[in-house]
């Protein structure tokens, strides 16, 4: 694995859909218990229940700490690769490689990350073995990797659509936890250079209360060239409702790098969804600090799915508009099975399924 010194577009790179064809996927096996619920138990086998409807249709590695190890092993089917790996947490989405592809072979990138928002509002402290990932993950699929560690960005806060166009959202990436020295243009280029897009669409904001300062994967997806869904509500009293429709106005009025206007398609959220005293009297204590109060909202949206070459992996809350979710899914994936998730054991460490996986496009050689 070599370090390259020049970036995506310069090389003829880009970043693919994620419907476009993978691969297989990376994930994280969960433990921390400031995270996830009494020691992670719920979590682990919600992340089971993800990885082995993944694997139905991709290469899977699942990271798992040397704690872990052995449990990983024993808990998911033998058909996907348990490596040893540290970190600090469990979100490969976020800092796991960012793939580009020339068509023939891909490369990674290395964002910088320092937990969402570093001393500034970050979630937790050190993140050192995170942010060391994406290097040992390009190290194990011996993959040259372009090094932007100076640059913070998750991969949760970007959506490409393989066709020149991203979209992401100011509340995260012109937050002051992350790149406060750079301007809008600034970081607009960095994104141009390495996802090798013609065309950012700023959204101003994501899902209320998410505590990643409103990561796109959240609130908006590509479903296909010039087609969203939109996390929505129609309660206008719900603090929601204002962001989402904001968020519906921008994307009405904006076309993608092809000059294509954007079909929207409305994914109504689940009710508000609270955690509990009892959930949070299995969480531990961070700095001394309690990590969630109970009431608290967690910014549950069906938006956070996988795309899988086979299949779209979603989360169900146990609410009633778990169906009419899947049912829209269904409908803008014909191709593909939606398979869903019981996910509250998930949402309560702060993401869901997309922000767990991490997909690596096909390239030449791989079988
Ligand atoms: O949503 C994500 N991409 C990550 C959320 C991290 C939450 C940490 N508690």
């Amino acid at each position: 694995m070599k370090i390259i010194n020049s970036t995506p577009r310069a090389d003829g790179f880009y970043m693919p859909a994620e419907f476009s064809p993978h691969y297989g996927c990376i994930m994280i096996f969960p433990e921390r218990s400031d995270s996830w619920q009494y020691g992670g138990y719920a979590a682990r086998r919600a992340f089971v229940n993800v990885a082995e409807a993944i694997s139905r249709s991709e290469h899977l590695t699942v990271c798992a700490s040397r704690r872990q190890y052995e449990n990983a092993r024993h808990m998911l089917p033998d058909n996907i690769r348990v490596v040893e790996m540290s970190s600090n947490d469990a979100w490969a989405r976020d800092y796991a490689p960012t793939f580009v592809t020339d068509g023939k072979d891909i490369r990674g990138i290395n964002w910088g990350f320092n937990a969402w928002g570093g001393l500034e509002d970050g979630l937790y402290s050190p993140w050192d073995l995170d942010d060391k990932m994406a290097r040992k993950l390009c190290d194990l699929y011996e993959k040259d990797m372009y090094d932007l560690g100076n640059f913070i960005l998750e991969g949760g806060s970007i959506h490409v659509d393989g066709e020149g166009t991203c979209i992401t959202t100011e509340a995260c990436l012109l937050s002051k936890g992350r790149n406060p020295m750079l301007t809008k243009a600034e970081i607009e280029n960095y994104l141009r250079d390495y996802l090798n897009v013609e065309k950012v669409i700023w959204l101003k904001n994501g899902i209320f209360n998410d505590e990643t300062n409103e990561h796109v994967d959240n609130i908006c997806a590509f479903v296909k060239p010039s087609e969203v869904v939109l996390a929505w509500t129609d309660d206008e009293n719900d603090p929601q409702y204002a962001m989402s429709k904001s968020c519906y106005d921008i994307l009405s009025r904006e076309t993608d790098a092809k000059g294509r206007s954007i079909t929207v398609h409305k994914l109504r959220c689940p009710k508000p969804v609270t955690i509990t005293a009892e959930e949070c009297g299995g969480l531990d204590t961070m700095d001394f600090q309690p990590t969630r109060t109970p009431g608290e909202r967690l910014a549950a949206s069906y938006v956070n799915f996988y795309i899988a070459n086979d299949a779209v992996i979603m989360p169900f809350f146990g609410d009633p508009a778990d169906e009419p979710a899947r049912d829209l899914l269904m409908e803008l994936f014909p191709e593909r099975e939606v398979i869903p998730v019981y996910a509250r054991d998930i949402l309560i460490g702060g993401g869901n399924i997309h922000c767990i996986t991490q997909q690596i496009p096909v390239f030449g050689g791989a079988e």
